[in-house]
């Protein structure tokens, strides 16, 4: 029928290159460019299938993010903007690794048996789509409409060169029924700023230094801080490392990705800098990190990484709520709940603050889906990746609540901290995004509280000593033979070495590590921690030679 022959002719048009296997694995599928079309255009049959599952809009996002320049990737999200259901994996890499027409045409048919999913044309399925700024993007794009053109009355429409958080902002936002352009998502973001701003003690007037310097990845980010920029105000951005230069290259020598990792200064920061407040972003624009450059004679950073970030989102969030005063009798009734997660590779030093905060602290496995799902336990969930991917997550029983508050308050002076608290929680609700992690909406909130507190980026890295720590990656044949257990704390198989790690760790103060196969590399990677870096080096060293 008209279906089967509009699949065979499309997809023999994109024969897949010989000898590679692909993987959905922890965030798409990622590779070098040149051999990505038949992915992408595969991908694109798979979001409309999607679509048509779900009754509802698609994203899909071709990136790949802090690699390099000649790499590409693709996303989907799923309806509510968070990641593509685990569910769907295994047909994602079964469709991308397909050898030829038939026998594409054969999985997708038996896959839509399964899942109901019926052909008919009769349902308008909607794709919307974005890239980065990669050059090998636009020819995807195109890779990704034919594969959703495939299908019989599907549609994509082309959100152009954006964010990956900002594609997934708008799924979310139009699968709600509301406005989900470009200039919503900003305008929502400057509105929500300005409205904490404004409910500073100081007023808008800022307590401390409002200069920020960000270096953008040389990606997309800079680009859209400097729009987003010019809807502010009460904030002062220089944007470095744009993409803009001609010899500005993504990701190399820049991004959140590389002073993470690194921690040295990035390109396009040195001695000028020492003391202010810098801020990374990675090329997709969804891992926001801090740092400070400590003195003009070293090249090292001192890190403000995610588990910082997530700190202080804690600290701001938990105060909002005592000054609520919920576990006063009047509002007894109902006593929400907030978790914070991380993963294993999070600093032990602010694991320990969060507990100390009285926080209920879980790990979970390295990957956004894994922090995102458990987040959604809570009333309010906070979670952050050490390299600077996070969010705050709202339950809509909370979010409700807090507007009854609204109303009940509506009455009650201007400056009523009640009033206030309840105020402010509404406004981070509306400048976090809800879908993934967003260095933009991460970078407003944090300026925001910044200037709540008074603080300096020095007083906010003062909220506690990170531990030093040392990640190293030990290339395998073969990395799926370590299994891991207990959010990759621990080494179920093979036996043994997770004995040798607790003798190895027993040797050092504040020792911790373990070992972990890379989602997204054919690599193994081993993290430790211990009261000085030569202990922390040495411990991850000999942790190493444990593995193969
Ligand atoms: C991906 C993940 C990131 C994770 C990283 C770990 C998403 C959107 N991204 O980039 O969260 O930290 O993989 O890589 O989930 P690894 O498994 O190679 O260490
Ligand atoms: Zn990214």
């Amino acid at each position: 029928d008209k279906q089967k022959s509009l699949l065979l002719k499309a997809s023999s048009q994109f024969p897949i290159p010989p000898g590679v296997k692909f993987s959905y694995g922890t965030a798409g599928f990622r590779a070098d460019a040149l051999i990505l079309e038949s992915t992408v255009f595969r991908a694109g049959i798979l979001a409309a299938m999607r679509s048509m599952k779900t009754r509802s809009m698609i994203g899909m996002m071709i990136t790949a993010s802090h690699n390099k320049i000649s790499d590409n990737g693709v996303k989907i999200a799923d309806p509510s903007g968070g990641m593509l259901t685990q569910q769907w994996e295994p047909f994602a890499d079964a469709l991308a690794n397909a050898p030829d027409s038939d026998s594409l045409l054969r999985l997708i048919t038996d896959f839509s048996k399964k899942e109901n999913i019926v052909f008919d044309g009769t349902f308008r399925a909607e794709i919307l789509l974005g890239r980065d700024t990669r050059p090998s993007g636009e020819s995807l794009l195109e890779a990704a409409k034919q594969g959703i053109h495939s299908i019989v009355g599907s549609v994509g429409i082309d959100m152009g060169v954006v964010t990956t958080p900002q594609l997934h902002w708008m799924v979310r936002a139009r699968n709600k029924g509301m406005k989900g352009s470009e200039l919503d998502y900003f305008e929502q973001l400057s509105s929500s700023f300005r409205c904490i701003m404004d409910l500073n003690p100081g007023g808008s007037v800022n307590s401390v230094d409002n200069k920020l310097i960000v270096d953008g990845s040389n990606g997309v980010g800079g680009e859209k801080i400097e729009s987003l920029t010019k809807m502010l105000d009460g904030l002062n951005i220089e944007l470095r490392n744009s993409g803009a230069g001609v010899m500005d290259i993504l990701n190399e020598g820049v991004g959140a990705d590389f002073v993470q990792k690194e921690k040295v200064v990035p390109d396009g920061f040195g001695s000028n800098d020492v003391g202010k407040r810098c801020a990374s972003l990675d090329g997709d624009a969804d891992r926001l990190v801090y740092f400070i450059v400590p003195s003009a004679d070293t090249n090292k950073i001192d890190i403000v990484d995610g588990d910082k970030i997530l700190s202080l989102f804690a600290l701001f969030v938990k105060e909002q709520l005592s000054i609520m005063n919920i576990k006063g009798s009047e509002y007894n009734s109902y006593q929400p709940c907030l978790g914070v997660v991380q993963t294993a590779y999070a600093n032990g030093a602010s694991t320990h603050y969060l507990k100390e905060l009285g926080l209920a602290v879980t790990l979970t496995p390295t990957g956004v889906k894994h922090l995102h799902r458990k987040s959604e336990d809570y009333d309010i969930g906070i979670y952050f990746e050490a390299n600077g991917h996070g969010t705050i997550l709202f339950s809509e029983k909370f979010l409700s609540w807090l507007e009854d508050k609204r109303e009940e308050l509506a009455s009650a002076p201007e400056d009523s901290q009640q009033k206030k608290a309840v105020l402010r929680l509404l406004a981070v609700s509306n400048l976090i995004n809800q879908a993934v992690g967003d260095a933009l909406s991460g970078l407003l909130l944090v300026e925001a509280i910044l200037q709540y507190k008074g603080w300096s980026i020095h007083d906010w890295n003062a909220l506690y000593q990170d531990l030093p720590s040392r990640q190293l990656k030990v290339i395998v044949k073969d990395r799926t033979a370590i299994i891991t257990t207990n959010a990759e704390t621990e080494v179920l198989s093979p036996m043994g070495i997770q004995e040798a790690i607790n003798a190895e760790t027993a040797k050092y103060l504040q020792g911790r590590s373990f070992m972990r196969p890379s989602g997204t590399e054919d690599v193994v990677r081993v993290y430790a921690e211990a009261s000085t870096q030569d202990a922390a080096d040495s411990l991850a060293n000999s942790v190493a030679k444990l593995v193969d």
